[in-house]
């Protein structure tokens, strides 16, 4: 999130599309509700089906699902041509006056320098037009036809209200009616939140339908401000956390990113990642890129990692493909390439994409090593469970290996929440058995690895054998010494400009303005340095005072970066430094420095008058609707029709069948043949979340098996008609990969929807229960699933694919 729970309830208007946070977040939800209650604040929810949250909103509108880009592509538009926008904001704040090099250009739903042959951009002409000095060129007047505003404007002029009607199926005034209330909150007292999570990601263009959001935000001059954002509410309770430290293929922690294989000296590598500003003034925070990483390889190599060496970069992996993601890995199991694989906290056979391919993987491997607290469905991939899982276990060569952990509740350590709090919390009670928490498993795991290395040698024994272990049991990290190594030390006494000694050699950090890329700090996490200083624990602060009435408390627990609780809030006050309204008051200048009821995101002491922009972490300061380096599909989020769609053109670019589709989607030479038609999966599926379940490890609590006993699937009562389905029958699911089934339940809250000239029918199918636990057992829906991912992330299209759907009689 770029703001955090609390703050929703400063909202006027609230944009829940793509989530359903009434559902997945109820705790969260509360803050919608005060809201409400607070602010008269308007709920509008726009999403394939009529949710839990539809059934509290003031505003509601069903959409096709993969649409979202055409919808707020649309309000774009409008806001633009109607002059609703926050001008001086979009002005001031934003790249808009930016002018970008000529060759840049959009064409039949391609951006110049595509390369059909690798499905990839070539983004030389992604760029700014620069000036002698390196800085972007300018038009404060927002006329050059070239500069990012015209262009902004050019592109989604496109995207009319018929278009979103013929694309999404929204009926017309519906969709005017709904941008209109948003269009209410560019006014300075005002604000919209947009509340999304898997309803977005989800999909091939995922990264791209969470941009446009934030372009939306930005037009409307509603980042930066206390009730505004785009707030991603996250899933597992730490998986926020997974992302911060890195816990993906292609990470480093704290954001930093792995080195790809053209970047084999530290030189190259620093030159992709510093980032010096491109307007002239601007802070351009990653140009500390440096200090953070040396940081890292310190904590991570001590003394051995000095500058001749530079700093060990050598050992560090470098990426030979664009990213090392599980759909990547599952797929060279497949073919045979990978050995043994581990899975921590992974139910991968329930939870990823088209279950007979990963079962295919599963079973290639020699060994396979499964850490979970329950016996789910992939440690006994190699079972037969009859009907729902039916396998032959002689045909499968598999090792496989259990290790019991522990859960949540019996470990110590800090969770990172969606509003990227860190709070601590202790055990309750030891785990039950021979159960061991994840860190002794891992800490006994690396020594015996380590003394392998010792024994016999092996290739590329160094990473290993000179990695820092400085624990009390090294069997055992404890979580107050880890977090204490993510917050970072003094290696030596360090000084400030004047010589003066800030920090005592072995004191932990203050924050990250003091780490040092000289080898003189070490931090294992950069983003979490302040988290654990020389006064203590952080994390586990519990004072909830709130002497603004803002909600945001920034004594309980600790928020990075730099316990700041709304980023770039220094957008929250007009440019003279006074706040935009007085009841959104939040950060200003007081004639000396910023403050106010956050941490104020910008150099503290630097005054109005110096006209330096708020977004300190951009190479402009400003927030960016031309994406020159980020994405991979283009600067402006367009629209491509889901690997799987119930149109045979994509209506945005109707004669360019390599615009059909995302045009840089990864799809593995095997699965081409992997992806149904229209013609034999005539209906679009979305697969979502039950509160009374959490994926599937809730079907091994008898409580939460009674509340939700039974797989079934949502269809609409237009549909159960035309194929004779009544409540309460069987239903066989079936796609291009496999088939389910499940009880129909035939609802009134999914509709027939009118898209480019057809009737599209679209059904919903939970993700929960398989052939484990006591609940009910039933196929996995993952066995319906496409396996392609979105063009940046990789996230798997579990929101929109195409199935068919038939009566196979007989009632629950
Ligand atoms: N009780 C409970 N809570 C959970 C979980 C759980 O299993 N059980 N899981 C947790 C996890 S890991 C996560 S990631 C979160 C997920 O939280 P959410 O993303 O809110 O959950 P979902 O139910 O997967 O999907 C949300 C909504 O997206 C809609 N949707 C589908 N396609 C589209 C589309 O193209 N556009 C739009 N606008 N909407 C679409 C679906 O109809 C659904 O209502 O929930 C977390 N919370
Ligand atoms: N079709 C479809 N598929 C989806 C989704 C969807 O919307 N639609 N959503 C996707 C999303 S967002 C997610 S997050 C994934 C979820 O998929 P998974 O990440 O596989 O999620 P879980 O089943 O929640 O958790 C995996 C296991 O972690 C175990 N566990 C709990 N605590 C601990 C612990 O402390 N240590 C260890 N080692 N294990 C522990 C649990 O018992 C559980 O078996 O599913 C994805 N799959
Ligand atoms: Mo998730």
């Amino acid at each position: 999130m770029t703001n955090h729970w609390a703050d929703i309830a400063n909202a006027n208007v609230i944009l829940s599309m793509g989530g359903n946070s009434a559902e997945a977040h109820p705790v969260g939800f509360r803050w919608v509700m005060r809201a409400k209650e607070r602010n008269d604040a308007i709920l509008i929810s726009i999403d394939p089906r009529f949710n839990r949250t539809t059934a509290v909103a003031d505003y509601h509108a069903w959409l096709r699902t993969g649409t979202d880009i055409v919808f707020l592509g649309g309000l774009i538009n409008y806001l633009i041509e109607n002059e609703l926008y926050a001008q001086e904001y979009v002005r001031e704040y934003t790249d808009a006056s930016l002018i970008v090099a000529e060759g840049f250009g959009f064409e039949e739903g391609l951006f110049s320098g595509y390369d059909q042959a690798t499905k990839t951009y070539d983004r030389q002409t992604w760029n700014f037009d620069m000036d002698e000095r390196g800085f972007a060129r300018r038009d404060p007047s927002l006329q050059h036809p070239r500069c990012v505003f015209q262009l902004l404007r050019q592109h989604y002029s496109r995207y009319t209200v018929e278009q979103v009607e013929n694309i999404c199926g929204m009926p017309k005034e519906t969709v005017l009616q709904i941008w209109d209330l948003i269009a209410q909150t560019a006014a300075p007292d005002k604000t919209l939140t947009i509340l999304y999570a898997l309803g977005w990601t989800q999909h091939t263009i995922g990264s791209q339908i969470i941009r446009c959001g934030a372009m939306v935000q930005l037009l409307l001059g509603n980042m930066g401000m206390p009730g505004g954002g785009v707030n991603a509410l996250r899933g597992h309770s730490n998986i926020q956390g997974l992302t911060d430290i890195g816990l993906l293929s292609n990470l480093l922690p704290g954001y930093l990113n792995l080195p790809s294989a053209n970047l084999q000296t530290y030189e190259d590598y620093m030159r992709t990642r510093i980032k010096q500003p491109l307007v002239e003034g601007e802070v351009s925070y990653w140009k500390f890129y440096e200090r953070f990483f040396v940081s890292l390889m310190k904590d991570w190599y001590g003394d051995v990692a000095t500058a001749e060496n530079d700093w060990c970069y050598d050992w560090l992996p470098k990426l030979s493909v664009p990213i090392y993601d599980i759909l990547h890995a599952i797929n060279d199991m497949t073919l045979g390439k990978m050995t043994g694989a581990f899975c921590q906290g992974f139910n991968i056979l329930a939870a990823f994409p088209n279950k007979a391919k990963v079962m295919d993987g599963l079973s290639k491997l020699k060994y396979f090593v499964i850490m979970d607290p329950l016996t789910v469905e992939t440690g006994e991939f190699w079972k037969n469970f009859g009907e729902y899982h039916d396998v032959d276990p002689s045909q499968i060569g598999t090792e496989v290996f259990r290790l019991p952990t522990t859960c949540f509740a019996e470990d110590d350590g800090s969770i990172t929440n969606s509003s990227r709090w860190l709070q601590w919390h202790e055990r309750s009670a030891p785990g039950p058995g021979e159960s061991m928490t994840d860190t002794e498993i891992l800490g006994e795991l690396m020594l015996r690895i380590k003394k392998l290395y010792q024994d016999e040698g092996g290739a590329f024994p160094d990473p290993i054998l000179n990695l820092s272990w400085n624990y009390k049991r090294p069997n055992f990290p404890t979580a107050a010494e880890l977090a204490m190594e993510y917050n970072g030390r003094a290696l030596e006494d360090l000084t400030d400009e004047n010589g003066q000694v800030i920090r005592r050699k072995g004191e932990q950090l203050k924050d990250f303005s003091e780490l040092r890329a000289d080898g003189s700090t070490a931090c294992g996490c950069w983003i979490y340095s302040g988290a654990w200083t020389e006064e203590g624990n952080m994390m586990s602060r519990r004072d909830n005072t709130d002497p603004y009435g803002t909600g945001n408390t920034i004594g309980w627990a600790w928020a990075w970066p730099m316990n700041r609780r709304v980023l770039y809030n220094r957008a929250s006050a007009r440019p003279d430094g006074t706040p935009w309204a007085p009841n959104k008051a939040f950060i200003w200048w007081d004639g000396e420095r910023w403050t106010g009821a956050d941490v104020p995101d910008f150099p503290l002491t630097s005054p109005p008058s110096a006209g330096v922009k708020p977004f300190i972490i951009t190479q402009t300061g400003g927030g960016h609707f031309f994406a020159a380096e980020w994405l991979n599909e283009g600067p402006f989020p367009e629209h491509y029709e889901p690997m799987e769609s119930p149109l045979d053109r994509n209506p945005m670019s109707p004669n360019n069948p390599l615009a059909f589709h995302n045009p840089i989607v990864r799809v593995f030479e095997q699965d081409r043949d992997s992806f149904g038609s229209n013609t034999d999966f005539p209906y679009v599926a979305t697969t979502y979340r039950l509160t009374e379940h959490f994926h599937f490890w809730t079907t091994h609590a008898r409580l939460n098996a009674i509340a939700q006993p039974e797989k079934f699937i949502e269809i609409g009562e237009v549909l159960a008609q035309e194929l004779g389905i009544s409540v309460g029958e069987r239903v066989r699911v079936s796609s291009k990969r496999g088939f389910i089934t499940a009880v129909a339940v035939v609802t009134k809250r999914l509709v027939p929807l009118q898209i480019d000239g057809r009737t599209v029918h679209q059904i919903g199918i939970p993700i929960h229960w398989g052939f484990k636990g006591v609940a009910k057992k039933a196929h996995l829906t993952n066995t319906l699933t496409p396996f392609v991912g979105d063009g940046n992330t990789q996230t798997p299209e579990f929101k929109s694919f195409l199935v068919n759907v038939e009566k196979i009689g007989g009632t629950a």
